[in-house]
């Protein structure tokens, strides 16, 4: 009864404007929205068929010390969560296991028989696949054929028949019952985490799960899972663990970022967290990622943080020049429905962060490929297309492999020429457009004076913002430009002062278009974007930061 009038009371309280963009949005359950409770919003995590099953296996293996694999993905969904279960053994002071985390070049994408020989030499009795496995057939049946025991913690979409694991933990199953389908991979491991809580047998203290709640949010907010349901949720409350967070890899990572921990958004998440995260795997390096996270050792996380810099730099640093021989190919785009394009002197691992870029500029399907130890093998990523869906549709023989969801994907190359595979691609790119995509809100006009911290105030509440929960977008339909500045390595990004003749304000595009870069000081112009908050440079700092412009 009290939260009805508490998220009443806070819709009424919030700035006009945002008013606005609540009502547009017409959400069911205001209460839940509004004001999240813990407690109440979390579905129980014995609602997946096999978790009691699941809590049984782990029991007996910590009784009987048996030898755990945890082999964990190697992006920022996997290693938050292989970070959550080596503090769980560290908890109840299991020490019988190994966190196995892939390469992603020179391993590839989930288990591989290769591995499972390896653990079964090592004597292992059960392996748990974190964030992959669903599609790991050949492996799963090669460690129960010698003997091992296999749970998978997935929740990438699965093939037409499931491995012969022992147990399978996946919300995205069509025949799992769990009410909520779009967890993440550390959303998955977070439920198991819950559900030991509730487990007298592992008498874990109240507050140690909650504690992971800032994995959780930092895997939900980089794996571009919707922020809807649970997820908002665990995005939600994990920024608040994050924002105070002990583990000191991750304070001098805020550090080295120019973040205040204290004033940690979603969008630092997105930006300098998760792209570090990633950078180690993208080089080969995941475990620079993982003791990052897990060190309780000042030093050791002080050093940490500036290996992971190091790696995040010169990830970029490789991934510009990618972008600079992409665009060599694609200026002369034609209407191709899909983007398909690579060449063997790529590094596979390079190519997500460029494809994403692409694909935004594109407004398209992007399935960029390289070459690394005789395999083409690419990243997709679309905005409105699925790109997993896109890659089922193909026939068996363009691909030798391919994973992943919506948004984003993974494939090896088969036996075809890349332009046959670029030509299915786009004809069946049609077939697999989302539907609703773009039936975002309208943008809210609003006057230059209107960007103030009380409206910032009023948005937070609407947040976190992110896929399923999009950041609102504002429009100054009539303002002039009094001064424009180009900066950034490679002067991809725009400010520009903006002036109403009340007000004035800075504003800023980062990848700013041709357009953009155009726009003269003294010309009106009408601008959209996002009103967000930064801290970069350890100053906070409220900022429009602009998406499209047109002059007027
Ligand atoms: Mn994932």
């Amino acid at each position: 009864m009290s939260s009805r009038t508490t998220a009443e009371k806070i819709r009424d309280e919030l700035h006009p404007l945002a008013r606005t963009v609540l009502d547009n949005r017409n959400i069911d359950d205001l209460d839940v929205y509004l004001s999240p409770q813990y407690d109440e919003v979390l579905h129980d995590p014995y609602l997946f068929r096999q978790m009691q099953d699941f809590v049984n296996r782990i029991h007996q293996a910590v009784e009987n010390e048996e030898r755990i694999v945890v082999f964990s993905d190697f992006d920022t969904d996997g290693i938050p969560a292989a970070v959550m279960w080596h503090d769980f053994f560290g908890e109840i002071e299991f020490e019988n296991f190994e966190i196995y985390i892939p390469k992603r070049d020179i391993e590839g994408f989930g288990l591989k028989p290769e591995q499972v020989k390896g653990f079964a030499a090592d004597d292992t009795d059960l392996i748990i696949t974190v964030d992959c496995g669903i599609r790991s057939h050949e492996a799963i049946e090669a460690a129960k054929a010698a003997g091992m025991d296999v749970v998978i913690l997935d929740h990438h979409v699965a093939a037409e028949t499931n491995p012969p694991a022992d147990i399978i933990i996946n919300p995205a199953l069509e025949e799992e019952i769990y009410p909520f389908k779009k967890l993440c991979g550390a959303g998955v491991v977070f439920k198991c985490l819950q559900a030991f809580e509730a487990d007298d047998r592992f008498d874990l203290p109240k507050n140690f799960t909650k504690g992971q709640l800032g994995m959780a949010a930092i895997a939900t907010i980089s794996d571009m899972v919707p922020l809807v349901g649970e997820n908002r949720v665990l995005a939600h409350f994990g920024l608040k663990i994050l924002r105070q967070t002990t583990r000191p890899g991750l304070r001098e990572l805020y550090q080295k970022g120019r973040i205040q921990g204290r004033e940690l958004t979603e969008v630092d998440i997105g930006f300098t967290i998760g792209s570090h995260i990633n950078a180690a795997s993208r080089l080969d390096q995941p475990y620079a990622a993982f003791n990052l996270l897990t060190t309780r050792n000042h030093q050791e996380g002080k050093e940490l943080a500036k290996e992971l810099n190091r790696l995040y730099r010169e990830r970029k640093r490789r991934t510009a020049k990618l972008k600079l021989d992409v665009a060599k190919i694609t200026d002369g785009i034609s209407d191709e429905a899909a983007i398909t394009i690579g060449s063997d002197e790529w590094k596979p691992a390079l190519l997500g962060p460029v494809a994403h870029g692409l694909s935004d500029a594109y407004d398209r399907p992007v399935f960029l490929w390289g070459k690394m130890n005789g395999r083409r093998k690419g990243s997709a990523r679309a905005g409105r297309h699925n790109v997993v869906g896109m890659l089922q549709a193909l026939d068996d023989s363009y691909l030798n492999a391919y994973g992943g969801h919506e948004m984003a994907g993974g494939f090896e190359i088969g036996d075809v020429d890349p332009d046959d595979l670029a030509a299915a691609l786009s004809s069946v790119a049609s077939d697999h457009e989302i539907d609703g995509y773009g039936d975002g809100d309208d943008p809210v006009n609003l006057q230059l004076s209107d960007i103030s911290w009380n409206l910032y105030q009023s948005l937070e509440k609407i947040g976190p913002f992110g896929v399923g929960n999009e950041a609102p977008m504002f429009r100054l339909t009539d303002v002039n430009v009094d001064g424009k500045r180009i900066f950034g390595a490679g002067n991809e990004h725009v400010s520009l002062t903006l002036t109403d003749g009340d007000s004035e304000h800075e504003t800023i595009c980062f990848f700013a278009d041709k357009q953009m870069k155009e726009v003269k000081s003294g010309q009106s112009v009408a601008v959209t974007g996002a009103i967000e908050k930064t801290t970069f440079g350890f100053r906070r700092q409220l900022r429009f930061r602009m998406e499209e412009i047109t002059i007027l």
